[in-house]
């Protein structure tokens, strides 16, 4: 018995690839640093999950089951250690998950053997993707996803639904699916995210109103509410935290994006903001802070975006599209995972002191040209009469 010999070829450049070191790059904004190298790719994947490795049965060494993409990722740190929990999207089309650890938040991801194997619950469920992972006060990690079935009430062929599924686990490795959340007033609900602490003793969740799969319809934004149960979680009320704005980086659509980050100044959000371009959806991340006794409250919202797709991020499946569901804090230092174009994933650091310096600081979005340009001016003017000052001090 053999190995083919593209075999080592073919792990060779995984190996490599994993052990190129990560460097910051050299875009500068004072919020965040950008990195030269995504942090996942496709050419990440182990070539066992994508090849026969046996010459009797492949030998032309042909990949039997091709990964398209790696990107939108769950994160999470446990014992020192920093996890991703990837949507890795098969040629085929479907999503599934794989968990990626590395001794390093920037480099150095490799594949666990496996991909997930989720329980099959939902014989309708067709598609799964974008889990969040929240360690929750209760003691276990929760991951909750998108999962998607056919509409069969449509007989458009693309008609879809997505319900939020959930898993949770101790240790990432043994999952228990629990039933999928129930919104009683939303039909269909993505991008859903399980708060970390108990809310007047409930399970709170970051949920996503929408009448429709692709587009939210009459869902004014991000939505809270909270259930009793996790095992069969129901949510009866909804409200609306960040709120979709016309002519805002929200205006076709919003979505929770990592679970937030508790601060002394309120939760820190990131979430995601979409809207419509003659050229098709763009998506932007932004940030907000919700207030510490009342994680629906928003109590500071900055201007704009604070992530937007730059240089080849634009570029990909779904062009022009940053996304994230993951961020670790470790030691006051924040990473943001975030994918480009649904094609790859990056990764973007900075920590919690100027996450709140920008949250709390940058000013908020005025709303009208006009008064956005009285904004500026009034920057402009202080910063020369400072620079004015300064000058004959000198
Ligand atoms: O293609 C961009 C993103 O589209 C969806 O996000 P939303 O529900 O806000 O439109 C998700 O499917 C996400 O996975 C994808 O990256």
């Amino acid at each position: 018995m053999k190995l083919h010999e593209q075999y080592y070829v073919e792990k060779a450049k995984v190996e490599k690839l994993i052990a190129k070191k990560n460097q910051k790059s050299d875009f500068y904004n004072g919020i965040y640093d950008r990195y030269t190298d995504p942090v996942l790719t496709r050419e990440h994947i182990p070539v066992e999950w994508r090849y026969d490795v046996n010459p009797e049965t492949n030998p032309y060494f042909m990949e039997r089951l091709g990964v398209n993409a790696v990107f939108n990722s769950g994160a999470i740190e446990l014992n020192g250690k920093y996890y991703l929990i990837a949507r890795v999207e098969g040629n085929d089309r479907k999503s599934f998950f794989g968990i990626a650890e590395s001794d390093s938040p920037v480099d150095g991801f490799r594949f666990w053997d496996y991909p997930v194997l989720l329980d099959d619950i939902c014989p309708e469920e067709t598609n799964v993707y974008d889990m969040r992972l929240t360690k929750h006060a209760d003691g276990w990690i929760y991951g909750v996803f998108c999962s998607e079935s056919k509409d069969t009430k449509s007989s458009d062929l693309s008609a879809a639904v997505a319900a939020a599924g959930i898993v949770r686990t101790k240790d990432l490795k043994h999952w228990e699916r629990l039933d999928n959340l129930k919104t009683l007033h939303s039909p269909q609900q993505r991008n859903v995210v399980l708060h970390p602490e108990f809310i007047h003793g409930k399970y709170a969740f970051y949920t996503r109103p929408m009448d429709d799969f692709i587009d939210t319809g009459s869902g004014g934004g991000i939505g809270f509410g909270l259930c009793e149960d996790i095992e069969h979680a129901v949510i009866d009320e909804e409200i609306i935290t960040s709120k979709r704005k016309y002519h805002t980086i929200t205006e076709a659509k919003n979505g929770a994006g990592a679970v937030p980050i508790k601060t002394d100044r309120g939760w820190i959000h990131i979430a995601h903001g979409v809207r419509n371009t003659a050229a098709g959806l763009r998506y932007v991340i932004y940030a907000f802070a919700t207030a510490l006794d009342d994680p629906s409250k928003v109590i500071a919202e900055p201007s704009g975006m604070l992530i937007g797709p730059r240089d080849w991020e634009r570029v990909g499946d779904v062009s022009n599209v940053v996304f994230t569901n993951g961020a670790i804090e470790k030691d006051g230092n924040v990473y943001i995972y975030y994918a480009a174009s649904d094609t790859r994933l990056h990764v973007a650091s900075t920590t919690v002191d100027k996450l709140v310096d920008y949250v709390f600081s940058t000013p908020a979005d005025p709303g009208r040209s006009v008064l956005c340009v009285q904004q500026r001016c009034d920057l402009i003017r202080k910063n020369l009469e400072y620079i004015n000052k300064c000058k004959e001090e000198e």
